[in-house]
């Protein structure tokens, strides 16, 4: 008997290739909450792509114990002054960690403590990101190409996007003079 296997996962031609990965895409019309200027945000077509999720899911969702494995496609693009940026999430179960490392293009991890206080971390190829339980997190993509990165959060963490949905993130990224800034989000409902 042979007790050598292929892989099972393989990160191949720009895309995860293996068995039962799950793929989500996200249109601008799925992300009617998290962009500050909604004028912009009328502007362009509902149907564009803002970004693609690669996952595999080795267990069961909610198995302590257990760890997931994602790939973020995020595109490049703008609402108003504001990059493209994915929804943002708590993990259900507070005190989740999770790291991020960046395969491709330039972009911007924002972390939000409980407190409501806001940072941001560069993303770059290569970089490891280590984003602590009780840590609201989003990407932005703050270049001219797709922002992609490698994720891997426990099994058990689950995803609270309703909070973020409602309050926001403290502050927002915007491009200010070419170059991204983070500035206080006015329409934060506290
Ligand atoms: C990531 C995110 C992914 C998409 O895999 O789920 O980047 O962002 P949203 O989930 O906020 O739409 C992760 O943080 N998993 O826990
Ligand atoms: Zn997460």
């Amino acid at each position: 008997m042979n007790d050598i296997a292929e892989p099972e996962l393989i990160f191949k031609d720009q895309k995860l290739v293996g068995h039962n990965i799950d793929k989500i895409t996200r249109e601008l019309k799925d992300l009617a909450d998290i962009f500050s200027d909604k004028k912009a945000y009328a502007a362009i077509n509902g149907d564009t792509v803002v970004y693609k999720v690669e996952s595999s899911f080795p267990v069961a969702h909610n198995t302590e114990g257990g760890l997931f494995y994602g790939i973020t496609y995020l595109y490049p693009g703008k609402v108003g002054d504001e990059y493209f940026m994915t929804k943002g999430h708590f993990h259900s179960i507070r005190n989740r960690a999770e790291y991020y490392c960046t395969l491709e293009g330039e972009g911007m991890l924002l972390l939000m403590d409980e407190d409501g206080n806001t940072r941001g971390e560069k993303m770059l190829p290569g970089s490891i990101h280590y984003i602590p339980g009780n840590t609201a997190h989003r990407t932005a993509n703050v270049g001219n190409t797709i922002l992609s990165f490698s994720a891997f959060w426990p099994a058990d963490a689950g995803h609270d996007y309703a909070t973020i949905s409602e309050h926001g993130f403290s502050k927002i990224l915007v491009e200010q003079n070419g170059v991204p800034v983070l500035v206080s989000n006015s329409s934060v409902k506290a």
